[in-house]
């Protein structure tokens, strides 16, 4: 079980999350170098270090950042794969096993507001299709969480140059990416994890190809080697009704193809919007016991995270991303496995989460 956490910066402190049952990982990154430059090897043992002076360990690192020129197919590509390789390389040598990434145009996760009010006075991130459909990109676009991202300007530029980019094209940059990577990661020892696209849908006109099933079985098929894996993120993915997760644990956890579980719950609404909620089943519309239970038949021993969580108790901080709900959602997960593992009889030791 494994935390995220921003740095220095991050309001959550490390001698915190050490206190949460069960924690024994930090996920992180090297946040201050620009994307597409190689992270020192200094940088990433001085992270390492003070998670370790914490009594917790750094395996996992969320995200190394795949440059938009990789991306757009531009032809500053290649030493932007280079240093990429190169990154992984000194992360490597700091025994990180497994890197988080995603192949999202321009947006990561993207939600219209950070601060929808529940029932229980808690606050949390929701997405709403028309506001998302009300917004012309070509006006420019203000989100909460991106406004200071970019410049109106360089969005724009960023924006037409995309145009031109459909999901094809876009598949034919990862491939590229790919095929240069994966035997990179394959020769250190590390395993590609890939975030899918949260909301699992096109927007502002962007393409959007790691949605679903089939687009996952045709991720992992253009390198079909274990190095070439996912970060399977309930949320993001169960955001769609389509998308059957527990099924897809099975089939992709069975097959050793996933490294990292992000697991929250969503609840989703008939017309596409959707906010998140607390981690519990009951809470939202993702069965959140069938899909750790799926985990566990599947002999998943990779690594796990809470992930986002809603703000309560009064707690202030970076959206998504405060440390009591994380924690309560941390504690459940466990409570879950341990009940499964129980119920089958198998020694916990055997199936440590
Ligand atoms: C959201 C996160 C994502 C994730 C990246 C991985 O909170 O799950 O931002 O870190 O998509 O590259």
């Amino acid at each position: 079980m494994s935390f995220r956490w921003y740095g220095d910066s991050d309001p959550v402190s490390l001698a915190y999350i050490r206190q949460i049952p069960g924690v024994e990982q930090i996920v992180s990154a090297v946040y201050d170098v620009p994307v597409g430059e190689v992270w020192p090897i200094e940088n990433i043992k001085e992270l390492k270090a003070k998670i370790e002076s914490h009594d917790l360990r750094f395996e996992v690192v969320e995200s190394v950042p795949v440059h938009e020129d990789i991306k757009l197919g531009k032809p500053t590509r290649d030493r932007l794969i280079a240093n990429y390789n190169q990154t992984l390389r000194h992360l490597a040598a700091c025994d990180i096993q497994v890197v988080c990434y995603n192949f999202m145009p321009v947006f990561d996760w993207t939600r219209t507001t950070l601060e929808r009010v529940l029932a229980d006075g808690s606050k949390t991130l929701g997405f709403d299709v028309k506001t998302v459909n009300q917004i012309d990109p070509s006006e420019g676009i203000q989100l909460p969480g991106w406004d200071a991202s970019y410049q109106p300007e360089e969005l724009k530029a960023l924006l037409a140059e995309y145009a031109q980019i459909d999901e094809e094209t876009l598949w034919s940059h990862l491939e590229y990416f790919l095929h240069r990577v994966i035997p990179t990661a394959t020769e250190v020892g590390i395993k590609m994890a890939m975030h899918p696209d949260d909301p699992p849908r096109p927007i502002f006109g962007l393409p959007r190809i790691v949605k679903n099933r089939e687009d996952l079985e045709r991720l992992l098929a253009i390198e079909d080697k274990p190095a070439n894996g996912l970060t399977l993120c309930s949320g993001s993915l169960g955001a769609s009704h389509q998308n059957d997760i527990a099924a897809m644990v099975r089939e992709f956890a069975g097959r050793g193809r996933i490294h990292f579980a992000h697991l929250r719950n969503v609840k989703n609404d008939a017309s596409g919007d959707f906010h998140e909620t607390g981690h519990r089943s009951e809470d939202g519309s993702l069965d959140m016991a069938a899909i750790v239970r799926a985990y566990y038949e599947a002999g998943f021993d990779g690594y796990v995270r809470p992930d986002h969580g809603r703000m309560i108790w009064g707690e202030t901080g970076k959206p998504g991303y405060g440390l009591y709900d994380r924690a309560l959602g941390a504690v459940y997960l466990n409570g879950l496995w341990e009940g499964i593992a129980k119920v089958e009889k198998r020694p916990l030791a055997q199936v440590k989460l």
